[in-house]
């Protein structure tokens, strides 16, 4: 147990919050204030810690790691906190002596959902990670007044409620007015001479107050306390008598108006470049106040600036945070007045970048006329760098216009935001071994060439602490009995599992946990959903943001193949499946939010048809969010990763599955690849086409999915009834746009982008050998407990670590108290 913690003083001071904060008795309390209450308690407790932590990194000078996001999606921080400091049973009591049930006040807690899908939630799981081996790390990002939208399925169709989270406070976060810092945008550049030299000023700028809000991050058991800094906007002076007096009016409304739309909402899009003004002004905005706070605080401490790379690294998540270069060129050139190949050292050692996908819309450009409009002294130190680049390029290629066309950072009317991030750090990383590879070998190939030694791969990982430890407590406890609690800290050390997946007694266990955790799911879906599910049925999940290369699609149309079957043959030997969903779209992508209401359409049809005896379920879990995903992967059978080979960059879902005892149903994409690898392919069930045959139909053609149709009579039933109104009587037109996506050669589109077709026989068969596997109860124990058992690779532990070895090289330290 963490030495802060004790139990007495712990009620103490929850009833102390409920008094102070709330002016009330427990006795009187609300659910949500008692959350309060504990939350403040739990604050009371780390509080020394975080200070302690803090001092200790001061006192040993350590390098520290700043890792920039766009995207921090934390997802509830109490229960995760309470078993960070090992005081889980304690608090449970004291909550219970208090007449509170420790899980009814954990689902008070607002989801903080400061992001849309794997790339916000891996910075969590990274950030998880740091603190718990004790590495030295700052969390940077926006406040968002509101993050990712709540969704509600009316009538089959997807609506998004803005998700207020603030609305009631948040109470981890602490206010750092201190630490506040001015941004400014837009203006002019102009030179100034002094003493023989030229200085560049901004002048004529609109500016925003930058104001950090702190998050502590929880070592597990190791008294370390990270920080996750949001920032949020304010406007500088809030406007007076005295502007309307000088006229300055427009301006001092403008300066207000700014600060509250620039921290508004999160963009919730996936995988896809919004190129909206108000984005790159985010960016530049948390970016700028990072870097300004970053380089103040090493020069508090040190006198040399030419060593700043020494002691941080600037991790760039995605490129979103690419504006970090030329903002920490600027504030060497202009505030430290150094020369620009000395800047321009000490930027290169310290970023980094990180990519998260080869999709190309998911590539951000922006217009130079936007760019140097809104960040005039940015531009135009891009443009240097652009031009020096531009000329290295010659030198190496001379007369090769191919190799700048490519590569150029300025190029067409726009900034390229990968290649300014390639070009100004030291290290390029993807995401899983097969995504670097396809990175190397063909969306950066000519990077690549150039400069090999930035290139390396991170398969990504999750954190077994919050997704085996919180989110499944039976399993977590009945794995701890059999080896021990080290895989809390030490994920390979669940690799002893395996000795245990013959022993009958154990797979016995083993099933009557996932049972267990199945009639868990099926209550919350009864409360949810209103549906009624068999938890004795397989239960074959797909939860992830909605996109067509991820082919929510696909699952779809197998369940209508599959319901077709079962209408020709009621009698068909089949084990009652249940088909569950949990999917996001972008709010203005089309056709992912028609794919939602074809889900529940299908749903619909199937849920209601008593002739088919409840063998197959549809379900679509509203809300996917990281809380109820804890529920979700605890309970899974099957996990569903049948992304388009080549397309998702990892998944970090599949680990999630993979560790919670689900058998991956899946491409070789991503890092599926490296699953299979791990648990064996004996224990996962594979299909489709592999990445390199993906690639080669992209680029030689030879795909012709009206083939498929004209051939195959299920897969053209099961098309048919996408126009015929079969799932939608009252418009029988209702689903053309899918239809056409899958066999229309008229659209700009190549028709079947992602090959649904094309996998969906082979799917099919995959599908078929579960329903073989899950009728010997014996074999499906083994190969779940064996996947658990091999799953000690994809802790984010063992990603930040390597991280750590080749990227960061930062010190552990230790905290004591
Ligand atoms: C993305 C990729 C995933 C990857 C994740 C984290 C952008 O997440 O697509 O393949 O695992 O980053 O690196 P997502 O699609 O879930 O938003």
């Amino acid at each position: 147990m963490s030495m802060g913690f004790d139990k007495e003083t712990f009620k103490k001071s929850v009833l102390f919050n409920m008094k102070n904060v709330f002016r009330k008795t427990v006795d009187e309390a609300t659910k949500e204030q008692m959350y309060q209450a504990v939350a403040y308690a739990v604050k009371d407790v780390i509080i020394d810690e975080w200070i302690a932590t803090h001092k200790e990194y001061e006192k040993q000078d350590v390098k520290t790691l700043y890792y920039l996001s766009m995207e921090f999606l934390m997802g509830r921080a109490l229960g995760n906190s309470i078993i960070s400091f090992m005081a889980q049973p304690d608090v449970k009591e004291v909550l219970e002596e208090l007449g509170f049930d420790l899980n009814a006040i954990e689902d008070q807690e607002p989801d903080p959902a400061l992001g849309n899908g794997g790339l916000g939630r891996l910075a969590a799981c990274f950030l998880d990670s740091l603190a718990t081996l004790g590495y030295p790390a700052y969390g940077c990002g926006i406040r968002y007044r509101y993050g990712m939208f709540k969704q509600k399925i009316e009538n089959g169709y997807q609506v998004e409620i803005p998700d207020d989270w603030l609305k009631n406070g948040y109470p981890f976060e602490i206010r750092r007015a201190e630490y506040a810092t001015e941004v400014k945008f837009g203006g002019y550049v102009k030179v100034v001479r002094e003493d023989g030299k030229e200085r560049f000023v901004q002048e004529g700028y609109q500016s925003v107050l930058a104001v950090p809000y702190d998050m502590p991050i929880i070592g597990y058991g190791n008294n370390v306390v990270n920080t996750l800094r949001i920032w949020d906007a304010q406007a500088i002076n809030t406007f007076s008598l005295d502007s309307f007096d000088k006229g300055d009016y427009q301006k001092a409304v403008e300066q207000e108006n700014l600060a509250k739309t620039i921290v508004e909402v999160l963009y919730p899009n996936d995988n896809h470049y919004a190129g909206k003004e108000l984005r790159l002004k985010q960016q530049y905005f948390f970016i700028s106040a990072s870097v300004q706070r970053a380089v103040k605080k090493y020069m508090e401490n040190h006198d040399d600036i030419h060593k700043f790379y020494e002691k941080n690294v600037f991790q760039l998540n995605d490129t979103h945070p690419t504006v970090a270069v030329p903002e920490l060129m600027r504030i060497l050139l202009d505030d430290y007045g150094l020369s620009w190949d000395e800047a321009w050292e000490i930027t290169t050692k310290t970023c980094a970048y990180t990519n998260h996908t080869i999709m190309s819309e998911a590539l951000e450009k922006w217009p130079i006329e936007l760019f140097s409009r809104l960040l005039p002294r940015i531009y135009q130190i891009v443009e240097e760098i652009n031009r020096r680049f531009q000329q290295k390029i010659s030198q190496m290629y001379p007369g090769n216009q191919d190799k700048v066309r490519k590569m150029a950072i300025v190029y067409d009317g726009q900034v390229r935001m990968a290649n300014l991030a390639i070009v100004g750090g030291f290290s390029v990383n993807g995401v899983a071994r097969l995504h670097t590879e396809i990175l190397k070998n063909q969306e950066l190939k000519d990077f690549y060439e150039m400069m090999p030694e930035k290139f390396n791969n991170k398969t990504n990982g999750i954190t077994q602490r919050r997704f085996l430890l919180h989110g499944n407590p039976l399993l977590s406890e009945w794995v701890t009995k059999k080896i021990g609690n080290e895989w809390i800290t030490n994920l390979p050390h669940i690799h002893r599992l395996a000795v245990y997946a013959d022993d009958p007694k154990c797979q016995q266990e083993f099933m009557d946990i996932k049972y267990q955790n199945k009639v868990r799911l099926a209550r919350y879906i009864k409360e949810h959903n209103g549906i009624e599910v068999d938890p004795r049925s397989i239960f074959d999940v797909q939860v992830k943001r909605l996109h067509e290369y991820k082919r929510q699609l696909m699952n779809i149309l197998h369940v209508m193949y599959l319901y077709n079957q079962l209408k020709d043959n009621p009698n068909l030997d089949m084990v009652p499946r249940t088909f569950i969903f949990g999917a996001k779209a972008a709010a203005g992508y089309r056709r992912a939010k028609l794919t939602i209401k074809l889900i529940n359409s299908v749903a619909e049809v199937i849920n209601n048809d008593r002739s088919i005896g409840g063998k197959i379920k549809v379900v679509f879990i509203e809300d996917y969010k990281v809380s109820n995903a804890e529920i979700i992967f605890a309970a899974a059978d099957v996990s569903e990763q049948i992304s388009t080979a080549s397309k998702e960059a990892s998944g970090t879902g599949n680990m999630k599955f993979m560790l919670n005892g689900a058998l991956t149903l899946g491409t070789m994409d991503g890092a599926n690849v490296e699953i299979v690898e791990e648990v064996g392919a004996e224990n996962a069930f594979i299909f489709g086409l592999t990445s390199d045959e993906v690639i080669r139909y992209e680029r030689e053609g030879g795909y012709d999915p009206m083939e498929i149709f004209n051939n195959n009579y299920e897969i053209r039933r099961v098309l048919m009834q996408l126009i015929n109104g079969y799932y939608s009587p009252q418009d029988p037109e209702l689903f053309r746009d899918i239809y056409n996506s899958l066999l229309n050669t008229m659209s700009s589109d190549r028709a079947d982008t992602y090959f649904i077709l094309k996998d969906l026989p082979s799917y099919g068969e995959a599908q078929k050998r579960i329903d073989q596997a899950y009728r010997d109860e014996s074999w499906w124990a083994k190969a779940a407990i064996l996947n658990v058992a091999n799953s000690g690779k994809f802790t984010s532990d063992r990603t930040i670590l390597e991280y750590v070895r080749d990227i960061w090289h930062l010190e552990k330290v230790n905290v004591e108290l």
